[in-house]
């Protein structure tokens, strides 16, 4: 089977619809077909100031939340990053093979270190990518899903597979991408032009799954469109409706086709009602869900301890044969 790994950023509480419809959606459809690899990431969520206590409790809440979306301990590998040490060891072995140019290209990091003043930034922020790195080529993964906002950060981890491989002889696959076109990039609900996101969106244009249903329906009434009437995908001069279509399509598995011939010559309205529905729909039994799993803490920190005791395994012996690869001398 081949080999896919992914994470995701315990920081904001609740996942939002693009974390959930560009990555966490196509996690669950690869456990049936791939050896599944998949964490909390801890480590890079300190790469910005966090509260311990919080950072605890969501790290917990984003392992809840990942079972209550369909991952299945059974069926994949679960885990959080900081459990397993050799993340932060092959990191260090990453960062000596990085260019300083290089890793200052990321635009990720220029755009958040914009946010907070390019002082203020830590060194964290900057390497993230490179942790990345090493997060994927520790599992020797085929493929990594994701949304279409880390595609450069795959495209490092690829080049500097490919760096070490030469370099030191072959030790990495080198892993593709896995972005589905159709949700690589959600859009938020106000201000259709920028990716939905925690930090960049306003309370109003952010979908967080675990939000009330009444106010995850008002979200999807209220959605910015324009001032035309007609239902027609066309990102370019309807960037509103067509990400209303893409989640609505997404989340019913109706075409976009089928979804324009529905609402030909109905307005904006009822296609944001039956959204609205939809949505409603969906988030309740994953609210539900992932209350069952924040309420027996036990189940869930087992879950946890079994999938970094199986990710450990994988990682342990990549480390091993990278240091031997670099020239460590090897420990009596
Ligand atoms: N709007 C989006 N559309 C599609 N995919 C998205 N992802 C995030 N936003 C969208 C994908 O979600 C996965 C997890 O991302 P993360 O752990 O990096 O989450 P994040 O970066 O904290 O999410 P944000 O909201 O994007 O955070 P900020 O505001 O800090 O940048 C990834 O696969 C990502 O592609």
């Amino acid at each position: 089977r081949p080999r896919v790994l992914s994470g995701i950023q315990p920081t904001a509480g609740s996942f939002h619809l693009g974390n959930y419809l560009g990555a966490v959606r196509q996690w669950v459809a690869l456990q049936e077909t791939h050896d599944a690899f998949y964490m909390v990431v801890d480590l890079h969520a300190i790469t910005v100031p966090q509260d311990p206590k919080e950072l605890r409790a969501n790290t917990r809440l984003a392992a809840a939340q990942l079972l209550a979306a369909g991952l299945d301990p059974e069926r994949c590998t679960l885990f959080v990053q900081s459990h397993v040490p050799e993340h932060a060891q092959l990191a260090w072995v990453m960062n000596c093979l990085t260019g300083f140019g290089e890793a200052s290209r990321m635009t990720q990091f220029k755009d958040k270190s914009a946010k907070q003043g390019a002082d203020r930034a830590s060194v964290g922020l900057f390497t993230y990518p490179i942790l990345q790195v090493a997060d994927i080529l520790l599992y020797q993964a085929n493929e990594v899903p994701v949304g279409e906002d880390q595609r450069q950060h795959i495209e490092l981890t690829r080049d500097l597979a490919e760096r070490f491989n030469g370099r030191f002889g072959e030790t990495f696959t080198v892993p593709s991408p896995y972005i589905l076109k159709e949700t690589a990039k959600i859009y938020d609900l106000q201000d259709p032009s920028i990716k939905m996101s925690k930090s960049a969106s306003t309370p109003k244009g952010l979908i967080n799954l675990l939000d009330e249903p009444k106010t995850t329906a008002k979200k999807v009434k209220s959605a910015v469109t324009d001032t035309d009437t007609v239902i027609r995908f066309d990102p370019e001069n309807k960037p509103g409706v067509s990400n209303l279509l893409s989640i609505y399509s997404t989340l019913t598995g109706a075409g976009i086709a089928e979804l324009e011939e529905k609402y030909a010559g109905k307005g904006y309205g009822a296609l944001k009602t039956d959204l609205a529905e939809v949505m409603v729909e969906f988030v309740s039994p994953f609210r539900e869900r992932t209350q069952q799993y924040l309420d027996d803490p036990e189940t869930l920190d087992s879950i946890l301890a079994k999938g970094a005791e199986k990710a450990r395994a994988v990682a342990a012996e990549t480390l091993s044969r990278t240091y031997e690869m670099v020239g460590f001398l090897p420990a009596k």
